[in-house]
């Protein structure tokens, strides 16, 4: 509706996270830095076997991951939003799901559904909340570019325990502003379907472009890219703090705290003031703890914002 999608517009600026097994790992597998390839994806690139990615769960406990000091963060930083990778390619969940137990509450020690409890706390802080979610799952044979089974499209099987998962997105933790769905290789019927399951789930949930066959409410740009004309659309450009990852990685060459805020602090302004939202990432540890340079340059953005007015 319009009223959602200018409730979304108005959002501008909102904070991206990623978070997951692979935050365990920080990019560096056996010891070795794993250079190909965004931290994220490490399971694809190291490579690691099934049996050994599944392993990490069980020594997932990020007893630092504070949802309400994340929100507080966002809110200094300026931001309006706060998207979660509920589940990324590996499959692994960030919620309590009744469709595998890959997930962080019953795989884990930690037995912690943080997609409640990221939504709840951006609730209390005044934030609206929304989903990533990977539609490729190596999980299932299908997927280009990076299982090993090339299959042409999404299978029946997958494209069922998708909408089963969505099913519990969208009724188990209030309103949700946003899906950012990650590409997987859906036929137009595919596409349809899930646009349409998201919305009669949630009628005002802004759906992403990466649904592909043009189901979408908004478009997605490249990383830190804008339109070169206005465009007739909503959009949003999604940017990852160091351009090679958006999953932590330990080994990060992060440069100076004060270039990287003119840089960020540029891209918003590029993009919000040509219509767009930003949506900047961070990458906590696999503890749970939020990035001290990540949280730096998240600060003294929102405070130039806030000196000039704007937050
Ligand atoms: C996808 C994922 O494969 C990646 O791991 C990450 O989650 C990112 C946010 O989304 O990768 C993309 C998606 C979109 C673009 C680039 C990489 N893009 O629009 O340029």
């Amino acid at each position: 509706s319009q009223e959602a999608f200018r409730q979304w517009h108005g959002d501008k600026y909102s904070m991206f996270i990623h978070f997951g097994l692979y935050s365990q790992l920080g990019g560096v597998w056996q010891g070795k830095q794993v250079k190909n390839g965004y931290s994220e994806q490490i399971q694809a690139f190291a490579p690691i076997s099934k049996k050994d990615y599944e392993k990490i769960a069980g020594q997932f406990n990020p007893t630092q991951f504070n949802a309400d000091s994340i929100a507080v963060l966002a809110k200094k930083a300026g931001m309006h939003s706060i998207i979660l990778t509920s589940k990324h390619h590996d499959g692994f969940c960030l919620f309590k799901t009744a469709t595998t137990s890959f997930n962080s509450y019953d795989a884990t020690p930690c037995k912690r559904d943080f997609v409640k409890e990221m939504s709840e706390a951006a609730r209390r802080h005044g934030l609206r909340f929304g989903l990533y979610y990977s539609l490729i799952d190596w999980h299932y044979p299908y997927a280009s570019p990076m299982s090993p089974h090339n299959a042409d499209f999404i299978t029946e099987a997958h494209h069922a325990f998708s909408k089963a998962q969505l099913k519990e997105l969208l009724t188990n933790y209030g309103k949700i502003s946003e899906l950012w769905f990650d590409m997987g290789a859906n036929t137009p019927a595919q596409s349809k379907e899930l646009y349409e399951l998201v919305h009669h789930y949630q009628p005002d949930c802004m759906v992403s472009g990466r649904l592909g066959n043009d189901q979408y409410d908004f478009c997605v740009m490249a990383d830190n890219d804008y339109p070169d004309k206005t465009l007739h659309a909503p959009w949003q450009s999604a940017a990852s703090m160091f351009n090679e990852t958006w999953g932590y990685r330990a080994w990060q060459d992060r440069g100076s705290i004060e270039s990287k805020v003119r840089e960020k602090t540029r891209s918003l302004i590029n993009v919000v003031s040509r219509g767009g939202n930003y949506l900047l990432n961070i990458g906590p540890k696999g503890n749970g703890a939020v990035v001290d340079f990540e949280k730096e340059v998240l600060e003294q953005m929102g405070d130039w914002l806030s000196r000039y007015g704007y937050a």
